[in-house]
């Protein structure tokens, strides 16, 4: 591979173009419009520009994308997340072009894009799953029997739904018909089927992934787990590597199921595997997710693996140069996903003018990023606009070193997730590890938030007074009697 196109924007761009050059390969960057001036396409060998703002005429763009790889003499595709990381049409025609698609075979996306399909097929491995059917529900009555034998409450997701959209929460048996109606025409109208099914619902879970890495011939292995519990409306805001709560054993089965639900489709690539872990640490398989995550700096920092060096490594064909007893968990990594929101305003971005700019840094503090002072930070994409990990030799060095990070970390000209990162690292749940998916919602409201913020300026003012009591002999304020406004 001599040029790699990277289909994507922002840190994630910039972040994958590092590793390309590293290994020798040229980059290709498309943009849009009010991305002409970003980092990724200055940082690029070259660049293109794909159209207007809105992302179904740039970087959702499929043809345009490999009309331009092609021009470009470019041997490799890199989707990044979201975008068309996970589109299988856009890996096929990739293929199809004869230029490489850098992530699984089509077939792999396809499969674990349905949540149906995905446990139908990993059902022959013996990986726990929550209580629930594995087919597509079409019979209402027949489904509230089954409804009835599980046990409310229930939860209803669509087939073609993951990472929470399409879920509906029944409490009790009386409200079940009423809400497989509504989500069976939501589905419909969201992804345009139709399919749903039903599971038990766990109440209290806390959302726990593994990372793993196939290559063409066969070999799997699994990089350990990421804690992703603290997230607000399905966005992941904290995540961490290891998880603060598992054993060793536990670790090791999650691993071990993992490596088995990317075996059961013949996985090439990066991959993660969704697990959620109740209050007795038993996991049950989620969804599995065919693309590099945003959160893959936590495994690098802990297992010194660059996850896209191994992607790139694993599409030319060669093979693992990892095997799972070489690998070993080092320390501890937190990252805070850096989101233009207002956290006491209900999270409403806040995109703006970046007025001032300094970054953290630091031994074992990582920043992915793609702006710097004096840009603007578009409306129209993702409102993430960077990423801060740090890494320690124990969970509580790194949530040290992350206060600290957050603290040297200057933005000004909108609000951003920081502050919010600074209470969660100070929570007694999150230092004790004690929390789960509700964290947010349990911990941190408008109100709290606000109580929160005076009990910050309060000690801000009784700094300033304490400091000014101790410095009032030195600091002499003016004699109000010198002064005179009258013009002599
Ligand atoms: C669940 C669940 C409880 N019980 N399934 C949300 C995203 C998608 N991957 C699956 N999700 C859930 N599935 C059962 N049977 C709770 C969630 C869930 C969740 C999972 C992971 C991270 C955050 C979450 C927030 C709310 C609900």
């Amino acid at each position: 591979m001599k040029k790699i196109l990277v289909a994507n924007r922002g840190e994630i761009a910039l972040r994958i173009m590092k590793s390309i050059k590293k290994m020798g390969i040229k980059t290709v960057a498309v943009y849009s419009e009010p991305d002409k001036q970003a980092l990724h396409v200055q940082y690029a060998d070259e660049a293109v520009c794909l159209g207007e703002a809105a992302s179904a005429k740039s970087y959702l763009n499929m043809d345009k994308i490999i009309d331009y790889a092609k021009k470009l003499g470019v041997d490799g595709i890199h989707p990044g997340y979201g975008f068309l990381s996970e589109n299988a049409v856009f890996a096929e025609k990739v293929e199809a072009a004869g230029i490489t698609f850098i992530g699984p075979t089509p077939e792999a996306i396809t499969l674990m894009g349905s949540k149906l399909a995905a446990k139908d097929c990993v059902k022959h491995y013996n990986i726990p799953m929550v209580p629930g059917v594995d087919h597509a529900i079409d019979d209402i009555a027949e489904a509230k029997k089954v409804a009835e034998e599980i046990g409310f409450p229930i939860l209803i997701k669509a087939s073609a739904g993951g990472g929470g959209k399409g879920m509906r929460i029944v409490e009790k048996q009386e409200e079940f018909v009423e809400q497989m109606e509504r989500a069976i025409s939501e589905a419909v109208s969201a992804f345009g089927d139709g399919s749903v099914f039903i599971e038990k619902y766990v109440s209290s879970p806390r959302h726990i992934e593994v990372q793993v890495l196939g290559d063409k011939h066969g070999n799997i292995v699994h990089l350990f787990e990421r804690e992703c519990s603290i997230q607000r409306r399905h966005q992941k805001v904290i995540e961490e590597a290891p998880s603060g709560i598992l054993t060793p054993e536990k670790r090791q089965a999650m691993g071990e199921a993992a490596v088995k639900v990317a075996k059961s489709c013949n996985y090439v690539g990066a991959g993660t595997v969704e697990f959620l872990v109740d209050a007795n640490l038993d996991f049950y398989f989620l969804e599995m997710n065919t693309r590099l995550q945003v959160e893959h700096p936590v495994t690098e920092m802990i297992t010194g693996i660059d996850l896209v060096e191994e992607q790139i490594r694993i599409a030319r064909g060669e093979k693992l140069r990892i095997k799972q007893e070489d690998l070993k968990i080092n320390g501890h990594a937190m990252e805070l996903r850096v989101y233009a929101e207002d956290p006491l305003n209900e999270f409403l971005p806040s995109v703006g003018h970046i007025n001032r700019y300094v970054r953290p840094t630091g031994d074992g503090v990582r920043l992915d990023d793609a702006y710097e002072e004096g840009m603007e930070i578009p409306i129209f994409y993702d409102p993430m606009i960077a990423k801060l990990a740090t890494h320690g030799p124990t969970r509580i060095e790194a949530i040290q070193k992350m206060k600290q990070a957050i603290a040297d970390y200057e933005i000004e000209g909108f609000a951003t997730t920081l502050p919010f990162g600074t209470f969660v690292m100070d929570h007694p749940a999150f230092i004790s590890a004690q929390f789960d998916t509700h964290f947010v919602k349990n911990y941190f409201s408008k109100e709290q938030s606000v109580e929160w913020q005076k009990g910050k300026a309060r000690k801000a003012a009784l700094l300033a007074l304490a400091h000014w009591k101790s410095r009032k002999n030195i600091i002499k304020a003016p004699e109000v009697s010198n002064f005179s406004w009258k013009k002599r």
